[in-house]
């Protein structure tokens, strides 16, 4: 490694950075190119045993991204965008983790990156001014700068069933997928959970195995993803304009172009022009076009009512048992306010002989026994494999997971004790030199996510060529600008319907977790001009300081 020296010590060995990097997913990567670029030494550190993150874990049955895969993709390098071929509409897991690993290896990423690696600790020294990263292996790296880039659906949750040490059969968590896959032919298997990841592998088991028993506590509503194969006439259009098309695409909320800015709000129009309309868009496939719709769908709860109740009639128009229907037809939350689900014939498939649907709302999960699943009611399931489509500990988790504190006495988990406190997502105050990618605060969540990715990291790039021009090395947010910006993402999130949805986006799926509105919700186009606005201004609301000057002449 050219870059960074190695120094034998202790237990364990020693290295000196600019700048660690925790995580070698689609974050992590970018980061290390970027900032290796401007000269900065770095090395990322993956827990994996292989880079990708998101797409290195969920090797769940028909994973794929269900953002289109000309969109889905990096934008910094004009040859590998043109070069890069997909094959389909939408990227599926396997496709996308090969682009990742094709990129790491265009781009000479994988000398900076070191895997099986967990980071357990994080500390700032505040007088040396640097941090001190502690692997689970008791390798110790000291950098004067720390880049979270753990994501933000990185901390797979089973739920604390009772008895689940006990079941005779295998279990699996969407987000934990065996490499080896799983085939379930012939198999008795139970899918606990309905969110994206269930709703996507829910019509693939159930074509394989013999039988699928899906326990849903609440319905989602899944648009038609359409996935078809490249259009290789759309392809060729796309490309001739690539960088047009992602300039065009920073300019909308979702970061993703394509889509004609909506102009109307849907009560505007007629009753027959609305249905009309979503008709077309859930021929079209996808859920930002489906959002596009109308400009109020997620801020006018009667607007919204439109589209939700558009999406429950067709939902009773597919499934034929009506029972089984409206189980399946979400009332509990406006269309959108949790994240959309798209997928390949998810309503279709309770149609089948051998798929039945549990409603675990009115009658929860009591425990696993050694031979399947028991309700509170008493009724039990007998089943040879479970699949726990459950979720993650979002946003906060994979930093949950890492004890970060500073030699002052500040503790990451506690100044988040009441929720996730950030200025812009980007730097929480307290932690100097400490930036995350995509985090709570920011819109990553809400977006086409390497668009967040490669704006958060240029971001960082140019604070740190920045500090580095004029000779500084501490950088941190006042705490006046953290709480403003903190009040602002809520009042945000307060003028839109999303709070009114129990999703990851408040924690709801994690009992005990602060029910805070995590992401912003703002659009990332606003985003974009707000942090370019703050770097123009000399980084307004951070604090910047000459830690090694000081520290000598103490
Ligand atoms: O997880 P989820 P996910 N008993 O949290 C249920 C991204 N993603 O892995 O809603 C019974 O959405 C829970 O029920 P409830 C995407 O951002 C993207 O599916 O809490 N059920 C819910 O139904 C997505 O939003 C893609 O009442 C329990 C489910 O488990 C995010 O990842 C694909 C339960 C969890 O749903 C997470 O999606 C996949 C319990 N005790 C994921 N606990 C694409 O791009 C939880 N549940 C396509």
């Amino acid at each position: 490694m050219p870059d960074a020296s190695t120094l034998p010590g202790g237990g364990g060995s020693s290295t000196r950075l600019d700048v660690a990097i925790v995580g070698g997913g689609l974050a992590g990567l970018y980061a290390i190119h970027r900032l290796r670029g401007l000269g900065f030494t770095v090395r990322a550190y993956e827990q994996g045993s292989g880079i990708g993150g998101t797409w290195f874990w969920n090797r769940y049955p028909g994973a794929r991204c269900d953002v289109e895969s000309l969109e889905y993709s990096y934008s910094f390098s004009e040859e590998l965008q043109q070069e890069w071929k997909w094959p389909e509409r939408y990227g599926t897991q396997p496709e996308i983790l090969r682009y990742i690993n094709h990129v790491a290896d265009r781009f000479d990423l994988r000398r900076d990156v070191q895997l099986n690696t967990r980071i357990k600790s994080a500390v700032f020294d505040s007088r040396a001014g640097e941090w001190t990263l502690t692997t689970a292996q008791g390798e110790t790296i000291r950098a004067r700068h720390c880049v979270m880039a753990a994501g933000n659906l990185s901390t797979p949750r089973v739920p604390d069933f009772k008895g689940i040490g006990d079941f005779k059969g295998k279990w699996y968590h969407s987000g934990l997928w065996p490499h080896e896959g799983v085939d379930f032919s012939g198999k008795r298997v139970g899918v606990i959970g309905t969110g994206s990841s269930g709703v996507q592998m829910i019509p693939i088991i159930a074509r394989q195995a013999k039988h699928l028993t899906v326990f849903q506590r609440t319905a989602n509503f899944s648009l038609p993803a359409n996935n078809m194969p490249m259009d290789a006439q759309k392809e060729i259009r796309h490309k001739a304009e690539y960088a047009a098309r992602r300039r065009a695409a920073y300019d909308t909320p979702f970061a993703i172009g394509g889509h004609p800015k909506p102009t109307k709000p849907a009560l505007d129009v007629a009753d027959a022009e609305r249905r009309a309309a979503y008709e077309a868009k859930w021929q079209e496939g996808g859920s930002i076009s489906f959002l596009y719709a109308y400009t109020d769908l997620l801020v006018n709860k009667q607007s919204n009512d439109t589209a939700s109740e558009f999406v429950r009639e067709k939902i009773r128009g597919i499934v034929k048992d009506q029972r089984t229907a409206e189980l399946l037809a979400p009332k509990d939350h406006p269309i959108g306010t949790k994240r959309l689900c798209l997928d390949t014939n998810y309503y279709e498939t309770y149609n089948r002989d051998n798929v039945a649907l549990v409603d675990v709302r009115s009658d929860p999960v009591a425990e696993i026994t050694p031979t399947g699943v028991r309700l509170k009611s008493g009724v039990a399931y007998e089943l040879d494999a479970i699949v726990f489509a459950t979720g993650f500990d979002a946003m906060t988790g994979a930093l949950r997971e890492i004890d970060i504190r500073t030699t002052d006495g500040a503790v990451l988990a506690d100044h988040w004790e009441g929720g996730p406190l950030t200025y812009l997502g980007l730097m929480v105050s307290g932690f100097p030199n400490m930036f995350v990618i995509t985090g709570p605060g920011s819109p990553g969540v809400k977006t086409q996510m390497i668009a967040s990715i490669e704006q958060h990291t240029d971001w960082i790039a140019e604070c740190l060529k920045h500090m580095r021009d004029k000779g500084l090395d501490r950088v941190e947010p006042t705490a006046e600008a953290e709480l403003a910006w903190v009040q602002h993402v809520n009042a945000v999130a307060d003028s839109t319907l999303y709070p009114l949805a129990n999703s990851w986006y408040v924690g709801a799926n994690i009992p005990g977790k602060p029910r805070v509105f995590m992401p912003y919700v703002g659009g990332f186009d606003r985003y974009k001009k707000r942090c370019d606005e703050v770097a123009a201004k000399g980084y307004e609301g951070f604090t910047f300081g000459r830690q090694v000057a000081s520290a000598a002449a103490e």
